[in-house]
């Protein structure tokens, strides 16, 4: 009997932890990605990606991250290489703070590691200015992911298992509706399998015919966001945690000074209800590849009053600084669903700027998807019907 055959849209992130998956349990799986392995235009800016177990967005999320830590754990040891690093994760916020509330409710309600500390002890520890009667909570498995090992690891073992990864294929447009789903690409060439999966992040909009905005459609919205490398380079940078702030002007997070990829702490603002910052949510969602990636003055200054206020071991300027792609779905749950039209595609975007730390679980939760129509992993919060209930 010939094996199932997956085409795969998208090789960033989570297409290729779904050809991972797949290509494991013996699927034949094409995967078209239009720029490189490991390129700058997409999600996963950076060379480090947090992973953090206490997940605030919804405790729903918890089961999911520790299925994938197993999963980078046991790449990572197959790997021969540590892909994540467990140098704890230091949050920090006030009180009342309903995200901090929540993380903190998450570490409780499931059982995670978490020492707590006030702010004055943590600010003893580490780098942080942290305001008197906020709390911090340090959780020591957390840490962070290193982004390009653990995407060679994945691409290692897709490729061992068979899965026909081609770079430089660009997708024209879906072909639904015929007898298998296909695509056509740029240079004209058709290719179909048994089921589609489009994983195109930020693209994924103008794959579909009429786009994915009109009334009935999930609002996907892509926004620009940029990261930063600290210029002073101090033990202190070093030896701090992974870390998330939750502050009056927003979440914040960072890295230690560990020289993945560049020299100097990485920081960046994850999301801000500031309306100073109002701009972070400008949308791009028409074309991503118009989006501007050279760094403005205005781009630092969420970044900047941030380490003057809070990280003043970092202040004094930036050695480094890029952009990323959030595509992001209202509730900024992920968007994981057949095609509202067709049961044979699978559609997953919409991963918000948070979700690198699940990939080899939504890889898996993909290839279930794909082959069985359902999978123990997914979360009804996916679902095109809650995305949509919520608009
Ligand atoms: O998961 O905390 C996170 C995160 C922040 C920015 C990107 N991911």
């Amino acid at each position: 009997m010939n094996a199932m055959k997956v085409v795969i849209v998208g090789g960033g992130t989570m297409g290729l932890a779904a050809a991972w998956a797949l290509a494991r349990t013996g699927r034949a799986v094409t995967l078209l990605e239009r720029f490189e392995h490991v390129h700058a235009l997409g999600s996963h800016g950076g060379h480090t990606r947090i992973i953090r177990h206490a997940y605030h967005e919804s405790s729903d999320y918890v089961s999911l991250v520790s299925r994938a830590d197993a999963e980078w754990t046991a790449l990572g040891a197959r790997a021969g290489q540590e892909l994540l690093v467990r140098c704890g994760l230091l949050e920090f916020g006030a009180p009342d703070h309903p995200d901090f509330q929540a993380a903190m409710g998450a570490l409780v309600e499931h059982d995670i590691p978490h020492e707590l500390l006030d702010a004055a002890e943590a600010g003893r520890r580490y780098p942080f200015v942290i305001p008197s009667g906020w709390g911090a909570c340090l959780s020591p498995d957390s840490g962070y992911l290193r982004v390009r090992a653990c995407l060679d690891a994945l691409r290692r073992e897709a490729e061992a298992a068979g899965a026909q990864l081609r770079y430089g294929a660009r997708v024209r447009e879906l072909i639904l509706g015929t007898d298998a789903p296909g695509v056509l690409l740029e240079d004209g060439a058709v290719i179909r399998g048994d089921h589609l999966i489009v994983a195109a992040g930020a693209r994924t909009a103008e794959l579909f015919p009429g786009g994915l905005r009109g009334p009935g459609q999930v609002q996907l919205a892509v926004y620009r966001r940029v990261l930063a490398w600290a210029l002073r380079q101090t033990p202190a940078l070093r030896d701090m945690p992974t870390w998330g702030a939750f502050v009056p002007e927003g979440f914040f997070y960072g890295f230690p000074d560990h020289g993945v990829g560049e020299a100097g702490a990485k920081l960046a603002c994850h999301s801000s209800t500031d309306p100073a910052f109002a701009w972070l949510y400008e949308a791009h969602e028409d074309d991503a590849d118009q989006v501007d990636r050279r760094i403005h003055a205005r781009d630092l200054e969420p970044l900047r009053a941030f380490v003057d206020r809070y990280l003043p071991s970092a202040a004094g300027g930036f050695a480094a600084t890029t952009t990323c792609l959030y595509t992001n779905t209202p509730s900024e749950d992920f968007w994981i669903d057949r095609h509202p039209e067709d049961e044979r595609v699978t559609i997953a975007s919409g991963f918000s700027g948070h979700g690198f730390k699940f990939a080899p679980a939504i890889g898996l939760m993909l290839a279930d998807l794909a082959t069985r129509g359902r999978s123990e992993l997914w979360l009804e919060r996916f679902s095109t019907a809650r995305h949509l209930a919520r608009v």
